[in-house]
């Protein structure tokens, strides 16, 4: 397997680091704000460089290897005293490459699978200003606590446009998706992405990361063929995830997975903290194995103590084998 990241290099996420990499103006805010949080903390989370920008792209929209880190804090402003946080959504169309011989005409949160992850704050005010270019109605729906006019089961026609605004509240990991009949189609096409509130105080410095389960039905027999972390199938098992050893890891997981019960996720040579929908601040559980329904979502947390290469997949196998499986490569450091 090539080694393209720089492996054997330490660094830490600076700001020149992520302009370099191109990520978008609202993940740079982020990953600022996360590392002045980190300095003030003096705590150094140690994140190993991102892959070069000329990795392949295949049709999501934007690498998977940027889709792990690249939180969207949208853009803050103050209004009587709180801070609102404004989101663009738009939705629109692509396709995507899922194999060598199979392509998928696909459905998008601005022109990425899984759309992007909108992070807040308890308490925050989250705006949300969607725009339907995706020639069918689409709507968002948000898991949490708001209104029923903002919930997003109407549907915005092509066209159109909605405003979804509402207080982050309660603390977690959550997700949004199109809620427009048949909702299995429209989430399988794309129309996802997560949302996380965070706890009023944070959490610990770590290294995070979002890992998003989903399956692609292509002939619309209500089964999948194929599967998913991050949109792309099999892509970090041909680009394993690089992380230090000793290094607090702190996945995001969501199912998306549509028509199968529910799937779990595993994670080889090592035990993970369990937070339920993180909800809590102390873990629940210690395992390796946790199963999840459709919509359900943890953080989980660990640290590897040795190098090397190791797995993470559903213990669903036939999921696993169609394209839901990755490798973190651990970068051992004295
Ligand atoms: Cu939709």
């Amino acid at each position: 397997m090539p080694n393209r990241f720089a492996l054997g290099k330490e660094e830490l996420l600076s700001r020149r680091q992520v302009l370099k990499f191109g990520l978008a103006g609202a993940g740079v805010i982020g990953a600022v704000t996360a590392l002045q949080a980190l300095n003030q903390q003096q705590v150094i989370v140690r994140v190993p460089p991102l892959p070069p920008s000329d990795a392949p792209n295949s049709g999501t929209g934007v690498n998977p290897m940027m889709v792990l880190r690249d939180f969207d804090y949208g853009t803050v402003k103050r209004e009587k005293g709180r801070t609102i946080r404004e989101f663009r959504i738009v939705a629109g169309t692509s396709t995507i490459q899922l194999n060598s011989a199979v392509a998928f005409n696909t459905w998008t949160f601005n022109d990425r699978i899984p759309g992007p992850t909108l992070r807040a704050k308890q308490g925050d005010r989250v705006r949300v200003l969607f725009l339907n270019q995706g020639g069918h109605s689409h709507s968002m729906h948000f898991h949490g606590i708001h209104p029923a006019e903002v919930d997003g089961v109407r549907p915005v026609r092509h066209g159109a446009a909605a405003i979804y605004e509402f207080d982050a509240e309660p603390y977690g990991v959550h997700l949004y998706h199109c809620h427009t009949e048949p909702v299995t189609r429209h989430i399988g096409k794309g129309l996802y992405g997560m949302f996380i509130i965070d706890p009023p105080n944070g959490r610990p410095p770590a290294d995070e990361m979002v890992l998003i389960m989903a399956g692609y039905d292509v002939n619309e027999d209500k089964r999948n063929e194929f599967y998913a972390f991050n949109g792309q199938p099999d892509y970090y098992m041909q680009h394993p995830i690089p992380i230090y050893q000793n290094q607090l890891i702190r996945l995001y997981v969501l199912n998306m997975i549509e028509f199968d019960a529910a799937a779990t996720f595993h994670l080889h040579a090592n035990f993970f903290r369990v937070y339920r929908t993180g909800r809590t601040l102390k873990s629940s559980e210690e395992t390796d194995v946790v199963t999840m329904g459709t919509a359900e979502r943890h953080i989980l947390e660990f640290a590897y103590k040795y190098p090397g290469k190791y797995m993470f997949h559903p213990h669903q196998d036939a999921i696993a084998d169609a394209g839901c499986m990755g490798l973190f490569e651990v970068i051992g450091q004295a």
